[in-house]
């Protein structure tokens, strides 16, 4: 590892003099020049700016981009920048129907970007691969599904995989989650798999819960909030409102992260004139440290220590004895490896001096209810379940989870990401009851546990995967090996893509490939004479209805119920309880299953569809009630005090981490404008500090190649990225995703869940 050539700056308004950052606070009139932007690019001005007003309320949409929660008492405008942006990328006037794809063969839209592909518009009929032209071409809905249907019925269930990305509502998931099981197969890999599985699998068996423990309500009550690799500015800026709020009425917010994020420094209500015109920004975070990249598991040993010291100092006042006692299990094994972690270990891994996490512990200890909130800072490392332990034991030792005020929030990505785990899209048979699954529809599902991503990518690449469906998402754009996968994919029979706009995954058709085009969030969805809801779960656990309101972009596009009912229709035998056509005509009856199936989610289901601020399904954790294996909460020893699957070595490696800018949702590039970071027209950049750049030989504006350092026989390089210098720690390079995905291995990934490391890459520079 490489030794730390200055202490990283630590207060939130320390900054490397001498390289670029964003000057601005985040929101203010930025946000709304950010939105301008694209939406000058759009028609249909005013149904927009209906569906804009009505976002995130009782009766409107519910905004398809992240899934923060929505307010019972909404503000005028409860949307912000990035979900103006997502809401009018899907109201986009340009269509991408048989015409676009006669005129671009697959070949030459492969040397398209990611936002042109994007910017062709939304997709407006079914269309079927021709391996004669290179061309997709127009076909009708039931050649579709009748081919469709018999490739699926000739296959080995388990040769298929239903991939899904977290946007689909929780009708259409459901019946997709029946269809697999019904098929034979729980191949049902989701996004959540490159992202929060870490979460669902390590928080289940921590304190059993896959899921957060807090509400909104909660934010009103901390005084304390810790940050760990969330960047709420670009990924959840509506959070912003809620830290400021809490900020006002002095709760203190310390944040971990390699980068100087500027929403958790600064923020400016735009919705305020006062703050707009003459006010000062509101601090976020009080402190400030980069850390390094899986330095974490470190920070959290260090912040315990002084748990442990301030309890010596003062017996019986700091740690809740009454809680670990009665809910807990296995506290002593961590107080002894605590002890045994010396301070020199904790400053070399995390890049931060022991100064600095003694400030830190003091805010931590000065606070009655703490509450933890992360994102994939902590998810996307190999000991990415290291790091949630280590977070739980820190919160645990002050009894901070399952109060008022208090607990652990990952804060989760797709709008419903969460909500389609709930009605059963996940590769295992908990996800979905076997008895359930008798009773209603006679079916006996499988009980072979499925495959996730990174199964399903081991599958293609052996052979065992033959089929691929895409409920939504740009599988092979987000995955990790890029370069192997793009190879492998076509080797697959049969490729069909459930979408709303071209992306790269569909530019590697299988044998048999199809796009079917399906209606988004904001389109009206009319079945049966009656405009249809869909639903949603935040990463509260909420769950709310969402109507659209605006035309289908043309009359060939179906919703993403039918389409998934009509596949299923055509690939399963005959079974009268299985009534696709029915609940095609009414999403209702599709919610009285999904209540049937599970009924101490979504009692009263229906009638609760529409109630202000969601209806929440409840946690058992919240009430201290632990689902884990012993019936406790489990304390977690340290096995070692990085997060890194392998830390860089000698003079030439470091640890990649892959952002995202403010100008995209996942591999959905809106513009070139990273507008927070100070980074402007770009995306093939890394990102070093000067101090870095100097040792490297490097100079500004270089171009480089990353080459993977993991050794598993396998090379995999980046070319021609421009050397830009930020402040990073040391040993630290970032670049962007989707862009660097070629460089992370398959097998690299988180240990417990199998999330792929994204944000801990050794990597070597080569000039
Ligand atoms: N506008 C917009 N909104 C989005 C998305 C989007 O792409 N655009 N994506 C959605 C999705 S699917 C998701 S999952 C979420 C993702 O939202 P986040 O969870 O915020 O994920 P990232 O932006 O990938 O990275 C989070 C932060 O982790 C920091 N980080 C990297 N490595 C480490 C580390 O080792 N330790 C610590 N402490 N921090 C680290 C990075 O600097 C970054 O600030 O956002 C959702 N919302
Ligand atoms: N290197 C690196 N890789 C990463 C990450 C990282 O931080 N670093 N993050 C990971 C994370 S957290 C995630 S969640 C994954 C994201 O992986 P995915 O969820 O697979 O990718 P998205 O980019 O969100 O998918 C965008 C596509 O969804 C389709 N779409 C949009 N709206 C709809 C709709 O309403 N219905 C349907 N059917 N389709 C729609 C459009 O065609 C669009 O092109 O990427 C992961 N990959
Ligand atoms: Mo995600």
């Amino acid at each position: 590892m490489h030794e730390a050539d200055k202490p990283a700056p630590h207060s939130a308004t320390e900054q490397d003099a001498d390289t670029p950052f964003n000057q601005h606070p985040s929101g203010g009139w930025g946000s709304l020049r950010g939105v301008a932007r694209i939406f000058g690019k759009v028609e249909g001005g005013t149904v927009a700016a209906k569906i804009l007003s009505q976002l995130n309320k009782p009766g409107g949409v519910m905004c398809s981009s992240c899934a923060w929660a929505k307010p019972a008492k909404p503000a005028t405008f409860e949307f912000c920048e990035n979900g103006a942006k997502a809401t009018l990328w899907e109201l986009d006037a340009n269509r991408a129907g048989a015409a676009f794809f006669n005129q671009h063969s697959v070949t030459e839209l492969k040397t398209w970007t990611d936002h042109q592909l994007g910017r062709a518009g939304r997709l407006s009929e079914p269309l079927r691969y021709d391996p004669q032209t290179d061309r997709y071409q127009p076909v009708d809905w039931d050649t579709a599904f009748a081919e469709i249907g018999q490739e699926l019925a000739a296959l080995e269930p388990k040769q298929a995989v239903f991939y899904a990305s977290g946007h689909a509502g929780l009708e259409a998931s459901y019946l997709y989650a029946l269809f697999a099981r019904a098929m034979g197969h729980q191949n049902l890999p989701q996004s959540s798999n490159m992202c929060h599985e870490t979460t669902s699998v390590n928080l289940k068996s921590f304190i059993g819960t896959p899921v957060g423990t807090c509400t909104l309500e909660d934010f009103d009550h901390c005084d304390t909030i810790f940050f760990f690799g969330q960047n709420t500015g670009s990924n959840s800026p509506r959070f912003l409102h809620v830290l400021k709020a809490a900020v006002e009425r002095g709760c203190r917010i310390v944040t971990f992260n390699p980068v100087r994020e500027s929403g958790l420094i600064e923020f400016v209500d735009p919705q305020n004139i006062a703050q707009m015109t003459i006010g000062r920004p509101t601090q976020i975070s009080e402190k400030y440290y980069q850390v390094r990249p899986g330095g974490d598991v470190a920070v959290l040993a260090g912040l315990m220590k002084c748990v442990l010291a301030a309890e010596e100092a003062a017996p019986g006042e700091v740690i809740d004895h009454e809680f670990i006692a009665q809910h807990t299990k296995d506290y002593e094994e961590l107080k002894a490896a605590l002890k045994a972690a010396t301070w020199a270990e904790l400053e070399t891994h995390s890049g931060l001096t022991r100064a600095m996490i003694e400030e830190a512990a003091d805010i931590y200890l000065s606070a009655k209810n703490a509450i933890g909130i992360y994102g994939m800072g902590l998810t996307q490392h190999v000991n990415g379940w290291l790091n949630l332990g280590m977070f739980c034991n820190l919160l645990m030792m002050r009894g901070n989870i399952g109060r008022l005020g208090a607990g652990i929030s990952p804060v989760r990505g797709h709008s419903n990401v969460q909500g389609q785990r709930t009605v059963g899209v996940g590769e295992k048979s908990a996800h979905m009851p076997a008895d359930k699954l008798r009773e209603l529809f006679g079916i006996d599902p499988p009980t072979e546990e499925g495959m996730n991503a990174v199964h399903a990518c081991e599958g293609i690449l052996d052979g065992r995967v033959k089929a691929m469906i895409s409920l939504g998402g740009n599988l092979l754009r987000a995955l990790p090996d890029r370069e192997r996968m793009e190879a492998a994919w076509p080797t697959m029979r049969l490729t069909v893509h459930i979408a709303t706009k071209p992306n790269r995954s569909l530019l590697c058709p299988g044998e048999v490939s199809y796009i079917l085009p399906c209606l988004g969030r904001t389109d009206i969805d009319l079945q049966g004479g009656q405009r249809q809801a869909v639903s949603i779960e935040d990463t509260f656990s909420h769950i709310y209805g969402s109507i659209g309101s605006a035309e289908p972009p043309s009359d060939s596009v179906l919703s993403e119920v039918a389409i998934v009912a009509r596949m299923a229709k055509a690939t399963l035998p005959a079974n009268p309880k299985l009534r696709w056509d029915d609940w095609i005509a009414n999403y209702d009856l599709i919610r009285d299953l999904i209540e049937a199936t599970f009924p101490e989610d979504f009692a009263d289901f229906n009638a609760r569809l529409t109630q202000p601020g969601g209806f929440y399904r409840g946690n058992p954790a919240r009430d201290r009630v632990w689902k884990t294996e012993s019936g406790k909460a489990q304390f977690t020893a340290p096995p070692t005090l990085s997060a890194l699957g392998q830390a860089p070595e000698g003079e030439r490696q470091m640890t990649l981490i892959t952002l995202r800018s403010n100008d995209q949702f996942n591999t959905t590039v809106y513009g070139y404008s990273d507008r927070l970071r100070g980074l402007e027209g770009d995306r093939g950049i890394v990102l070093i500090n000067r101090g870095e750049i100097a040792r490297l030989g490097l100079h500004e504006g270089q171009k480089v190649t990353l080459r993977c350092a993991v050794n598993d026989g396998v090379d995999r390089a980046v070319s021609g990225l421009t050397v830009t210098p930020y402040d990073l720690p040391p040993g630290t390079i970032a670049g962007y995703y989707p862009e660097l995905n070629p460089l992370v291995p398959l097998g690299y990934h988180e240990k417990n869940s199998q999330t792929p490391a994204y944000k801990g890459t050794p990597v070597e520079v080569i000039a």
